[in-house]
């Protein structure tokens, strides 16, 4: 059966949201970031990513990992488009084309949204309000219009961002958006963002995986 490690207030959120897309059984398996503990290493300490087994899934030391049978995949996007290509479906690429397409808006999301929509989430919203630095936020939020604007282009002919229905694509490239709902000036000026996200948090999966994880402590 598929395992995936990791606590949901996580990037595990998105692998979970997937698999709840297919409606496939798997075991989750609550992994906690070491940051979050006083003595990762202690002798009760929960299973987190300074433990010893499970440094030997990711080596990294970051959470998610994902395992079936032989088959060990950290990195969370790669591993959506892994269950992807598994599961098949609309939410596969149905040609060698889409695939490409997934692939580059998954590696957009890794590289031009994520790195600043992350600093959005923590400077406004997450960090104790003493460490919050609202210059680092504001700096985030002014790098992620080039992008949202062609996000919105992008998602302007169909509401989709690969082939005209909802993909892997979609997944991942929502729950880095995500990250930058506390700054709402950005969905001001894309509308087709916006309401794409909407549809996105809309499905039964992406609730249930909200809900436990709203359910998990904070
Ligand atoms: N690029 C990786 C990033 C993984 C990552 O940074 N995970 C964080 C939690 S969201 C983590 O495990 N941090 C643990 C730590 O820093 O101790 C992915 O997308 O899977």
């Amino acid at each position: 059966m598929i395992k995936l490690y990791g606590v949901l207030r996580s990037r595990a959120s998105r692998n979970y949201w997937m698999l709840k897309e297919f409606g496939v059984p798997f075991e989750h398996v609550p992994v906690i970031q070491a940051y979050r503990l006083a003595d990762p290493l202690a002798s009760g300490a929960p299973l987190n990513t300074r433990t010893p087994s499970f440094l030997k899934l990711n080596p990294n030391g970051l959470i998610p990992s994902l395992t079936d049978g032989a088959l060990t995949l950290n990195e969370s996007l790669a591993i959506n488009l892994y269950l992807a290509r598994k599961f098949s479906g609309p939410m596969a690429p149905a040609t060698i084309a889409e695939e490409g397409l997934m692939m580059q808006w998954s590696l957009a999301a890794a590289t031009i949204v994520e790195p600043h929509s992350i600093q959005v989430v923590y400077h406004r919203v997450s960090k104790p309000p003493a460490e919050r630095n609202p210059a680092i936020a504001d700096a985030a939020v002014e790098a992620l219009r080039p992008p949202f604007a062609v996000l919105d282009g992008a998602l302007a002919a169909t509401g989709f961002l690969v082939g005209g229905r909802f993909t892997a694509a979609d997944v991942n490239m929502a729950e880095v958006v995500r990250y930058a709902l506390p700054a709402p000036e950005l969905f001001a000026a894309a509308p087709h963002v916006k309401a794409w996200l909407a549809a996105c948090h809309a499905r039964p999966a992406f609730k249930e995986m909200m809900a436990k994880r709203e359910g998990e402590p904070a």
